[in-house]
């Protein structure tokens, strides 16, 4: 179910995350090359009730268009009423023990670690994968901890091995090759698509990294 190669080239938005059209701004994303997407609805604007279940009923058409699989931040409600591929949470979410226990083998499961404790912690738990930041300085996540570095993300990557290791947090196509010298599956990455004149020429430059 699960395929490592997922965390290639995977980006994380909710609607608010793009200047211009959300859905259309998917689809472009996905045709350049993402190889997941997961949905984070957050903040004050943060789509809700209905809204939220018909956006991220039309972001897996478009997911499922492309064969890259929908991945759903932090709401397991949400996640199974669409029937996402995969749930990813973070330390102060559900544990993954009763996460599991709700989805069972329908969707593969993601957690959020910054160190080596949780890291292990969500490989003994039964996550499919890690993401493990923020690997730098990002303005993308108003709660974001202090960036562990490149030296961190090695340290967990051992740790964790064969546990497959996504890296987040402030990571652009010019830092792509020492994500990929840790060790790390793969990078996570917001505003470098979301913000970009031309995300299909980023996304194709960090699947030079990661293919
Ligand atoms: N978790 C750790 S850092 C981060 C999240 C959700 C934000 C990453 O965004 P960006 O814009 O790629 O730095
Ligand atoms: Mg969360």
């Amino acid at each position: 179910m699960f395929k490592p190669s997922y965390l290639s080239m995977y980006l994380i938005a909710g609607h608010q995350n793009f200047k211009n059209d959300p859905l259309a701004s998917v689809e472009r994303a996905l045709a350049g090359g993402v190889t997941a997407f997961q949905l984070r609805e957050k903040g004050s604007d943060a789509y809700r009730g209905q809204a939220r279940i018909q956006f991220a009923r039309e972001v897996k058409r478009i997911c499922q268009r492309y064969h890259v699989p929908f991945i759903i931040n932090d709401d397991i409600d949400l996640a199974l009423t669409i029937g996402a591929d995969g749930i990813h949470v973070g330390q102060e979410d559900m544990p993954i023990e009763e996460v599991r226990k709700v989805v069972k083998e329908r969707m593969f499961i993601g957690v959020s670690t910054t160190s080596v404790e949780e890291a292990l912690a969500a490989k003994a738990e039964g996550a499919d994968y890690i993401g493990v930041g923020p690997l730098f300085a990002t303005a993308s996540k108003v709660d974001a901890k202090t960036p562990i570095g490149l030296e961190g993300l090695t340290t967990i990557v051992k740790a964790v091995h064969p546990l497959p290791v996504v890296a987040i947090g402030g990571i652009k196509p010019e830092n792509a090759a020492l994500v990929k010298a840790s060790g790390a599956k793969g990078v996570a990455v917001i505003s470098a698509i979301t913000t970009a004149e031309k995300p299909d020429q980023i996304i194709c430059a960090f699947r030079t990294h990661f293919d």
